[in-house]
């Protein structure tokens, strides 16, 4: 028997500076019961739903910053959402920007939920890779200030088992990097859920602009085909507070083909029932990884965080493999 998963991929058009959470949820609640009206089991948000994309600014005022935040999830106005949800029956995947006491400080993390069907919160992920830059850097058109605003995350990436099925998230820069598909794959993720705020104009590299959405297809299709796994990807796209940001949200079957995708830059809930059995043909062949992978050969990629030299890798390399030998594995 198929599992199907029925998805909504909620794009959102650009947040004002000045909307408000409970205008911003309104949004939200909207595509909710469009996803209800559509069949769906599962609705997933993009990244830093609740706001602007504020990392764009840069603020001296930690205040100023904090704002941004959520202190508590569900919050006062937060909970509006997860009420409908639950009322409607459907889970939801939710990114926002966290604030937290943990370890006895304050922390802020980019983060995303993934809340079921009974409105509990069944898991949560902490976004790895944090891009753009820690200090003002006035050249630019507009700033990226996540690595200033956030700390990179520090719940891995996890899998949660939920919907009759094996759910993984990540957000936005994560989605470019090979090993981020790879951690879930290798605990046997059958859908991956992911949002992003990705401008159109990348200040350090204009020369990539033109290929935005060229490389968005590319990264989520063959994070999909390479891991076996259903990739939802959904976009804050359109033109916010003057930023172009791509939109493109699409369902990505394990093939690695796009099997529905987004018209329009602007509010849009694309679907698809998606059978999470289709994982399993590529999981037991081309990619069954307890047959094919060659880790012992894979000391570099844990091994250096950036380019070594051939010498340098081959030490690496030597050592890796005599753990593996001694492992015997
Ligand atoms: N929000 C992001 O992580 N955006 C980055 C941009 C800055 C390159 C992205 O990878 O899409």
């Amino acid at each position: 028997m198929a599992r199907i998963v029925t998805v909504g991929a909620a794009q959102m058009g650009p947040i004002a500076k000045e909307e408000t959470r409970n205008e911003v949820i309104d949004r939200l609640v909207a595509h909710l019961r469009e996803g209800k009206r559509r069949g769906c089991d599962l609705v997933v948000f993009p990244e830093l739903t609740l706001t602007t994309f504020f990392p764009r600014w840069f603020y001296e005022d930690q205040a100023d910053i904090d704002r941004w935040f959520e202190s508590e999830m569900p919050g006062p106005e937060t909970k509006r959402l997860f009420d409908e949800a639950k009322a409607l029956g459907l889970a939801f995947k939710l990114g926002y920007a966290e604030l937290i006491e943990e370890e006895g400080r304050t922390r802020h993390f980019n983060t995303a939920i993934l809340v079921d069907k009974s409105g509990a919160i069944t898991g949560k992920y902490r976004k790895i890779h944090l891009p753009g830059h820690a200090e003002h850097e006035p050249w630019r058109q507009f700033q990226h200030l996540e690595k200033r605003y956030f700390e990179p995350g520090n719940l891995g990436f996890r899998v949660f088992d939920a919907l009759g099925g094996r759910f993984g998230m990540c957000i936005c820069n994560d989605r470019r990097w090979p090993e981020t598909y790879r951690v879930m794959g290798l605990q046997g993720v059958e859908m991956v859920l992911l949002g992003y705020n990705t401008p159109v104009h990348n200040p350090p590299a204009p020369e990539h602009d033109a290929f935005g959405w060229h490389h968005n297809t590319l990264v989520m299709q063959s994070g999909a085909y390479q891991n076996a796994t259903w990739v939802v990807g959904v976009a804050k796209g359109g033109t916010e507070e003057g930023v172009p940001s791509i939109a493109g949200s699409q369902i990505i079957s394990p093939a690695g083909i796009t099997v529905a995708e987004t018209l329009t830059e602007r509010d849009e809930l694309i679907s698809a029932a998606c059978d999470l059995d289709e994982c399993a043909s590529y999981k037991a062949s081309v990619f069954a990884f307890e047959r094919h992978r060659e880790p012992a050969n894979y000391g570099l990629i844990t091994g250096t965080r950036g380019v070594v030299t051939p010498e340098e890798a081959e030490r690496i390399e030597a050592e890796h493999r005599a753990r593996w030998e001694a492992d015997g594995a």
